[in-house]
């Protein structure tokens, strides 16, 4: 039997909190042995909860620890950089939630210190590739069968945002997963990149864009469209199409039980078929978030990492940086990478 792999968590939120029991609790060879917070109290809480150490907020402590191998950051998305060179220095195994960075500079320097240790040590928490509707859509573009992608029509939608939410964020918090997943689909690259704003929905009215509309152009020439709902006003849905030459291939909803019913209450209404729409984006996608940390322990164990690297970080990023700088000026900007470094290809 494998020894097992010991975590540290920063960040006990709820994505914090929701992966310290799914690696207690679902995920083989792996245990976290301790959490901290910058909020004491949130560290202490769910180290009680789990019997495990508290750092309180010394996160720079639990990096340091030596009983501590891999450090899993979940802490609010300004302080994923800072962390994540934090853990380079220590060159221990690093799982960093999305985004990598706010933005494409961090990210480089994130890239340098990898090269520099010649190794890859971060992995970012882009799971919508272990999501198996996305996988076999990618497998589908993939058997060419379809001839070549033409478009991509996807929406991105979320119920509502917390205190301190900015339109930008609504690219490097929110749509940061479509920039991931849409390069993956398509094996392609981005060229350039607008942010369009679009009619406002009175569902916000707190001082960010909502909706914003995403286009990107591909190198191959593929025009993708996503729609950024930041406050949509019923639930967490998301959506994605990939029209290629010769058909199509769209993401299944989640499971639900479809209804068929007279609506409660409502006798004069016609009976309604109905499903359930989540609304909790950690839900939506548990199944792939338990893929993802499986793969990520395995490949930890052999040494390797497989999953989404600080590269992939960054060209997210790079796209993300694109986007916030064309809003408002009715122009695509280009999505300018580094060239990849052999480390990532
Ligand atoms: C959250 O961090 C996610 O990853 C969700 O998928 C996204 O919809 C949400 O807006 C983010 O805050």
């Amino acid at each position: 039997m494998e020894k097992e792999l010991k975590i540290g968590i920063i960040g006990c939120g709820a994505i914090g909190r929701d992966h310290c029991r799914r690696i207690m609790q679902t995920v083989p060879g792996a245990t976290v042995v301790a959490v901290a917070d910058y909020v004491a109290a949130a560290a202490d809480d769910t180290a009680a909860r789990f019997g495990i150490r508290s750092f309180g907020n010394d996160c720079d402590g639990l990096i340091k620890d030596p009983e501590v191998e891999a450090v899993m950051i979940t802490s609010i998305d300004a302080t994923h950089h800072d962390y994540v060179m934090k853990v380079l220095a220590q060159e221990k195994w690093c799982f960093c939630e999305k985004p990598l960075s706010q933005n494409a500079a961090d990210c480089e320097e994130i890239i340098a210190r990898e090269l520099q240790i010649g190794k890859r040590l971060v992995q970012v928490g882009f799971m919508r590739r272990y999501d198996r509707g996305y996988a076999e859509m990618k497998r589908i573009i993939q058997s060419g069968e379809l001839g070549a992608p033409l478009l991509i029509k996807a929406c991105h939608r979320n119920v509502s945002q917390g205190p301190g939410f900015k339109t930008e964020n609504g690219i490097t918090n929110v749509a940061i997963h479509e920039l991931d997943i849409c390069r993956w689909l398509l094996d392609d690259e981005y060229e350039d990149a607008q942010a369009v704003r679009v009619r406002q929905s009175a569902n916000s009215t707190k001082g960010y864009d909502n909706p914003q509309v995403v286009l990107l152009r591909t190198k191959k020439g593929c025009f993708i469209d996503v729609e950024v709902q930041v406050a949509d006003g019923y639930g967490y849905d998301i959506q994605c199409e990939v029209v290629c030459e010769n058909g199509t291939v769209k993401l299944p909803d989640p499971y639900a039980v479809v209804r068929r019913s007279r609506p409660q209450g409502w006798d004069s209404l016609n009976p309604a078929e109905s499903m359930p729409i989540m609304t909790d984006w950690k839900e939506r996608f548990i199944e792939a978030y338990d893929i993802e940390m499986c793969r990520w322990v395995e490949s930890v164990h052999q040494g390797k990492l497989t999953g989404p690297s600080a590269w992939d970080g960054y060209v997210a990023c790079v796209a993300g940086d694109a986007l916030n700088a064309s809003r408002g000026t009715s122009r695509f900007l280009p999505v300018a990478t580094i060239e990849k470094p052999a480390l990532y290809k």
